[in-house]
């Protein structure tokens, strides 16, 4: 990876990766882009262009104009949002992942994009999920994480195309915020936990599923595209994972730091209903013998992390 076009820049992996990205390969040598522009480090550290990833042909003319040799292509709806919205999230998910594919099979680009636990469904076996398994998933985000694995399989073995994926858990960080996702509990308890002491979840307790701190994302997303290609046998979706929790084993360690912190319950059908067609718990065998994948955070450290660094962030701007 040379120069690369990076989709979906200014939302919750891309706000990270772009800076890291410009950190290792310089600043001028990824472009990052979205749909919008905002006041951040993404918009003013480095070449920042607005796009439509459902426009194909802009996407073409930035990345032939800057002469990338790889696309990041993260500008999605996740899975609540693509749950009230179905036909937005095909049009949008699986719109922009096929220009982002033809974009990068055009200029000879290397390629990644994410795909989710998401993309098991109620029939998948539900603990320690296999890298290759039943994948029936009963949502629309599911559907296009799915969808998505094999039009980037196809675009390997049709056209050549480098074609690189990760099944990403939930994500939590404490840059920027998810919007529209199911494990977004995850995120917003310890927000919630500092600012008020307290967090309503709409998960109920007792529901796990895998999570991970960003760190270790973003360091798997550049660890995957600098693997050797030879020794990768599945490509573009890497069962990864660091931990499997449920609300209260949150909770309970947030009390360790902020001993009165007090956790209430408020389900959400429709978000409960997608966590419960996800697996407890993936394995991922696969991507520790392909290409080394290991995660440094557990509960605990990614605790002490988050809420020192979320404190600082908060007062920062005030929200505290
Ligand atoms: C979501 N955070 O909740 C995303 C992710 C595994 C979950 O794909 O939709």
């Amino acid at each position: 990876m040379k120069k690369i076009l990076v989709t979906g820049s200014l939302g919750q992996i891309g706000s990270e990766l772009v800076m890291k990205m410009r950190d290792s390969y310089g600043a001028d040598n990824v472009i990052a882009t979205d749909i919008r522009k905002s006041e951040s480090d993404v918009v003013h550290s480095g070449p920042f262009e607005i796009l439509d990833v459902t426009d194909e042909k802009a996407m073409f003319e930035i990345a032939k104009r800057h002469q990338v040799d790889t696309v990041v292509h993260l500008a999605a709806l996740l899975s609540a949002t693509a749950e009230a919205r179905p036909l937005l999230a095909w049009n949008l998910n699986m719109g922009g992942l096929i220009n982002a594919l033809e974009v990068a099979r055009e200029l000879r680009c290397q390629f990644f994009t994410p795909s989710s636990i998401g993309a098991f469904g109620p029939a998948t076996p539900k603990d320690r999920t296999p890298q290759e398994t039943i994948q029936r998933p009963t949502t629309m985000y599911g559907v296009n994480k799915v969808s998505g694995e094999l039009l980037c399989d196809y675009y390997y073995h049709k056209f050549g195309v480098d074609t690189r994926g990760l099944r990403f858990p939930g994500l939590i960080s404490c840059i920027t915020p998810p919007g529209g996702g199911t494990t977004d509990y995850a995120v917003e308890i310890y927000y919630e936990a500092i600012k008020q002491g307290e967090y309503t979840s709409y998960i109920a307790k007792g529901t796990y599923m895998d999570m991970m701190y960003m760190p270790d994302a973003l360091n798997a997303i550049i660890a995957l595209m600098e693997a050797d290609a030879s020794k990768l046998k599945h490509r573009n979706a890497f069962n990864v994972t660091a931990m499997s929790l449920e609300p209260e084993q949150l909770a309970s360690e947030i009390r360790k730091h902020i001993p009165n912190f007090k956790m209430h319950y408020n389900v959400d059908p429709a978000r409960q209903a997608i966590a419960e067609s996800w697996p407890n718990s993936i394995d991922a065998t696969a991507a520790i013998e392909e290409w080394g994948f290991k995660a440094e955070y557990n509960l605990e450290k990614m605790t002490q992390e988050m809420l020192v660094k979320l404190g600082q962030n908060l007062s920062l701007t005030g929200a505290k």
